[in-house]
């Protein structure tokens, strides 16, 4: 067994920890040799249920748990860690509006944001879930002086999970079969799901499908598969977000498989035209905990069209809160 490390979860009481907490604590994010000291963060309200949930942890006798500590102070959750997973959101209430919305986890970030410069491990790799995440990423790396602002991330990887997920059932080919899918833009319903690089079996995907499919079938379905779960569920999506947030850690510290790689929203460095500092999903290789922007894939003009809807919704999220920046 290494040292362990330690991860943050905020949130912790939420439904998508529900999943997720088990699934880190039994190694199945950092290997099943790494043990873990979780950090579990939430607010005042939820700390008799998150005292449920660290008594269930407890029950199951992980070997890869080493430690827990429940907490409703960010500078405990967050000192020394080296992961933070940040789901914990203020969600929509009743007469909400989206600007609302907006500022209301504008706020939060920017507070966790804050303690997380001071505390944090240098070395310390974020990944925002909770919505809208990669606004929030944006203002949590905002706050970041010791840290650095590609230390942080949002997830749009349950998109990318979700856009193989459709590739591979129309071509009948299994999930494993289907590479360099791409997720650009906003992790909402203005995110551009790409299969124009995409192969299944290192054939070209837009040759095995229609191409009518990929524009009127696959991309809306994509875009709206959160709002389809929870049409059917009564809840949002849980276990497959918790599912892919920790791919998305995997990945970036395992790397990506040659010949593939992943989508990550993260702080644009300009690439494919994207305005700087807008965290935008991007195909990415990743290596021994770094990543990098997959460049010089050719953007046609559909998707040219479809890049710039889901950035100038970025932007608006940005011109939303920029006083908070
Ligand atoms: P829940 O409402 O079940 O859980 C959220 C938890 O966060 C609650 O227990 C709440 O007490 C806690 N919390 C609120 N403010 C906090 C704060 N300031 N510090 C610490 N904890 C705080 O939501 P859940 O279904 O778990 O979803 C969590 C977030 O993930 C939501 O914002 C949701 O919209 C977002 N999602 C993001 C996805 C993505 O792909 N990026 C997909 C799934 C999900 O919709």
């Amino acid at each position: 067994m290494k040292k362990p490390v330690k991860v943050t979860v905020t949130g912790a009481a939420g439904q998508i920890s529900y999943s997720l907490l088990f699934r880190i604590a039994a190694g199945e994010m950092l290997g099943k040799d790494q043990p873990v000291d979780l950090q579990l963060l939430e607010i005042p309200p939820a700390m008799g249920a998150l005292s449920g949930v660290v008594m269930e942890l407890e029950d199951c006798a992980f070997h890869t748990l080493n430690s827990i500590v429940a907490t409703d102070d960010p500078e405990t959750a967050f000192g020394d860690t080296d992961f933070v997973l940040m789901v914990g959101a203020r969600p929509r209430g009743p007469g909400m509006e989206r600007k609302d919305l907006l500022e209301a986890n504008a706020r939060i970030f920017t507070a966790q944001g804050t303690v997380l410069d001071k505390v944090a491990s240098a070395d310390v790799r974020v990944l925002v879930v909770g919505n809208p995440a990669n606004t929030n990423a944006l203002i949590t790396a905002s706050k970041l002086k010791r840290l650095s602002a590609t230390q942080v991330t949002a997830m749009t990887r349950l998109d990318h999970n979700r856009a193989i997920s459709q590739v591979a059932a129309q071509t009948g080919q299994p999930a494993s079969a289907i590479k360099k899918i791409i997720i650009w833009g906003n992790h909402s319903a203005t995110q551009y799901p790409d299969i124009h690089h995409a192969t299944v079996n290192s054939q070209p995907v837009l040759e095995v499908v229609e191409r009518q499919w990929f524009e009127s079938d696959f991309i809306p379905t994509v875009q709206k598969r959160g709002a389809q779960v929870i049409a059917a569920r009564g809840l949002s999506s849980a276990a497959s977000a918790g599912s892919s947030a920790m791919d998305h850690v995997r990945t970036w510290m395992q790397g990506t498989e040659d010949g593939n790689w992943t989508s990550m929203a993260i702080c644009s460095d300009g690439s494919y035209g994207v305005s700087e500092g807008l965290f935008y999903s991007f195909p990415v290789v990743c290596k021994s905990g770094h990543y990098e922007i997959v460049q010089n894939l050719d953007i046609n003009d559909f998707s040219r069209k479809k890049m710039n809807i889901t950035e100038q919704e970025l932007t608006e999220e940005r011109d939303t809160i920029k006083d908070l920046l």
